[in-house]
């Protein structure tokens, strides 16, 4: 297609709970939001970078610079743009995946708009509705986590996982183990151990984790491939893998028996299936993660969730586990699934009058010159 137009809009999305960071609690979810117009068809696409860079490098005023200065230029610059040539148009700027997946997911979904194609479709997915877990950050106490996880599981979702850190970890694991019996439980570290944690967590493979997820750094493989070696619960990486070479590698290295696959951690959708294919040759299952996508990112996910090797249930949530109003129609859990969407594109339309009410800045529009 011939892109005409790239709006950026930066949101403000109130959140239902706190969401804690290493550079405080953050009661809003800073969202920028990449709207493409073209050929009659327009797309939105949302980028999963925080407000701070303590998950990745990448933060969202830094994927907003990039966007604008050099791939939208590029974008605009094209006579033909389509979702698969974009990792060639894109080549010059190095990492970036964030910033260059938010553009991504926008050119899909016009494209596919404008084929009548669902992101379902496109990406092959073969199941209707995803099972879906949820994630539970580090409570203030053991009964307020406790009084949280109830209500998960009341809700219907099929997973808990639970973020630990040293301080945090086998008592509130032992403690949500013993009130949700046999439900599925998985741990998140987000590199927040050491190789001299070895021992203190191998004592986690007394309450049948499905997983630990990313102990240590992200650069570190090797002390993956040691814990890997020495703990009964499989070790799963997430921030590590940022694309399908990293995870082979990983994989072949003994560090990761599970992937988590997050499209903008990955660079894009296209990536993501990638790195699906290359896992499910390996016979590893991979899951689908999150990162408080906004309705947008949240039924793109769903869709990438539905292909044969996601085998385990993936943090896509509800809508309403983060907010109380969303972006687009909200997703609602159904005896713990939520439904892949069929229509075009996304398959769900954006409530403009929310981006206006919620911008924090002037949207800022390009076009061609
Ligand atoms: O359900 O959307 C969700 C969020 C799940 O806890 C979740 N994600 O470390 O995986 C993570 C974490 C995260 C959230 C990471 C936001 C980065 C940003």
């Amino acid at each position: 297609m011939r892109i005409e137009r790239v709006e950026l809009h930066t949101i403000g999305m109130p959140l239902v709970r706190p969401f804690e960071t290493s550079f405080g609690r953050q009661t809003e979810r800073d969202v920028l939001l990449a709207h493409v117009v073209g050929d009659g068809v327009d797309g939105w696409g949302e980028c999963v970078a925080g407000t701070t860079p303590d998950y990745s490098s990448e933060y969202v005023a830094g994927c907003a610079a990039i966007i604008e200065r050099f791939l939208v230029p590029a974008l605009l610059a094209a006579s033909d743009v389509t979702a698969d040539g974009l990792d060639e148009l894109f080549a010059g700027v190095i990492g970036h995946r964030m910033a260059k997946a938010t553009l991504e997911a926008a050119v899909l979904d016009a494209e596919l708009r404008s084929t009548g194609t669902s992101f379902g479709e496109r990406l092959g997915a073969v199941r209707d509705r995803v099972e879906c877990g949820v994630s539970v950050g580090i409570s203030p106490d053991i009964e307020t986590l406790l009084e949280e996880v109830d209500g998960y599981v009341e809700a219907g979702y099929r997973r808990i996982k639970l973020k630990i850190k040293p301080g945090w970890d086998l008592e509130p694991v032992a403690r949500v183990r013993e009130r949700i019996g046999t439900l599925p439980l998985q741990v998140d570290a987000n590199t927040a151990y050491t190789l001299d944690h070895v021992d203190h967590l191998r004592r986690l493979d007394e309450y049948g984790l499905l997983l630990i997820e990313q102990p240590f750094v992200e650069e570190d493989i090797a002390a993956h491939a040691l814990l890997a070696d020495s703990i009964d619960t499989p070790v799963c990486l997430d921030e590590s893998i940022t694309s399908t070479g990293i995870a082979i590698d990983a994989i072949q290295r003994g560090a990761t028996s599970i992937v988590n696959i997050k499209p903008g951690r990955v660079g894009g959708y296209l990536e993501a299936v990638s790195i699906h294919d290359a896992c499910r040759a390996l016979d590893v299952p991979v899951w689908c993660g999150g990162m408080l996508e906004t309705g947008i990112g949240r039924a793109m996910n769903i869709a990438l969730a539905a292909l044969p090797g996601f085998a385990l249930p993936g943090d896509t949530s509800a809508s309403s586990r983060y907010f109380a109003e969303d972006l687009t129609e909200p997703f609602v859990l159904d005896d713990g699934y939520l439904a892949v969407p069929t229509g075009p594109g996304s398959g769900v339309t954006v409530r403009t009058e929310l981006v206006e009410r919620w911008a924090v800045a002037e949207p800022r529009v390009f076009t061609r010159s």
